[in-house]
């Protein structure tokens, strides 16, 4: 047993020994020869050698397991390491990150809030009237009431936000000005997925709350900052548009090398305003001290526009062969 050079072997010794057709299965077989006497003595010697070698069966085989799992050759340390595959960020995440940066270099800082919003956040405080289509049960998921009450004055009925707009809200509500921020997040909207849509996507929208806060601002922010995300080649314009949250509001235009490459010279990028006085009044900022203006646009566009990708749903399919280009 102890000479067994490994598993195999120790396996076949085991047969010889203690099989059923092995040497001690046949010495008990012999005890009835014995004088009946001499038996029960026999009997207890064999038993005791048996035990004996199953003790030593069973030592060997632990050593011989110990063996075997141990590498076959010596380790050459001297080997290049094995290198673990890397993650990496989504393409939607670097381009998030980067508009970021570019808001940070100039004084704004990221704001975060629920993506399951109330009414009263996601419209009402952005002067959206009960009877704008935005609110439409067509264009917005709303959410099962918890407790049915509907007597509070405040509109606290459940719904996935369509904008980060309700995040500003939530911010100035618990802030005095001034206020610079910038907020990123995931939006729904009841969209058909369709090569520019998706019932959900990513936004960022900034607001910026001061005394003395012109549009002549807002458009130089606006430029620093696509300057900056799609080159420094970029021209901006503005053309009048309305939002409920602004007065005045305008569509963002950009014109670049990228533009052209799309085979157009303007391509819509964002919209923006100056905020709303009745927006001011409702989160208790004076108007008549305060001015400001909020911006907003859609990551995935802003993606598409610098990857040259033609369908939002691929930044949805979770593909590795699209996803490691980026
Ligand atoms: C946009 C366009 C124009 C906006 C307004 C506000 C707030 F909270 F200050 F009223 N937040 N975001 C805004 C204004 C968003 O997105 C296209």
């Amino acid at each position: 047993m102890k000479a067994a050079p490994d598993l195999a072997a120790l396996e076949h010794a085991k047969g010889d020994w203690i099989g059923a057709h092995g040497k001690f299965t046949a010495l008990m077989k012999q005890l009835g020869s014995l004088p009946k006497e001499d038996r029960p003595a026999a009997g207890k010697l064999i038993n005791q050698a048996k035990a004996e070698l199953e003790a030593a069966l069973a030592s060997r085989r632990e050593e011989l397991e110990l063996k075997a799992a141990l590498p076959k050759e010596p380790t050459d340390f001297t080997l290049p390491g094995r290198r673990r595959a890397l993650g990496k960020l989504h393409p939607l995440t670097q381009v998030t990150d980067d508009i970021v940066r570019s808001f940070r270099k100039i004084g704004f800082v990221v704001a975060d809030g629920p993506e399951i919003e109330d009414e009263y956040h996601c419209f009402d405080a952005l002067n959206t009237p009960a009877d704008h289509p935005a609110r439409d049960t067509q264009d917005t998921f709303y959410l099962a009431r918890l407790d049915g009450s509907q007597s509070s004055a405040i509109n606290h009925q459940l719904l996935l936000r369509t904008h980060t707009s309700s995040v500003q809200i939530r911010v100035m509500e618990k802030q005095p000005p001034p206020v610079r921020i910038v907020v990123p997040g995931r939006v729904y909207r009841r969209d058909n997925a369709d090569a520019t849509h998706n019932p959900t996507f990513q936004q960022i929208e900034g607001l910026y709350v001061d005394k003395g806060v012109s549009v002549g601002d807002l458009k130089g922010t606006v430029e620093f900052v696509f300057k900056e995300l799609l080159g420094s080649d970029v021209k901006i314009r503005f053309r009048p548009h309305y939002f409920s949250y602004t007065e005045p509001s305008f569509e963002i235009d950009f014109s670049s090398s990228l533009t052209r490459k799309m085979g157009k010279e303007w391509l819509e990028i964002a919209g923006c305003g100056m905020v709303h006085p009745q927006v001011f009044e409702n989160v208790g900022y004076d108007p008549e001290v305060w001015t400001g203006w909020a911006f907003g646009f859609g990551i995935e566009r802003i993606a598409m526009i610098r990857y040259g990708i033609n369908d939002i749903r691929l930044f949805y399919e979770n593909d590795l062969r699209f996803l490691r280009q980026f």
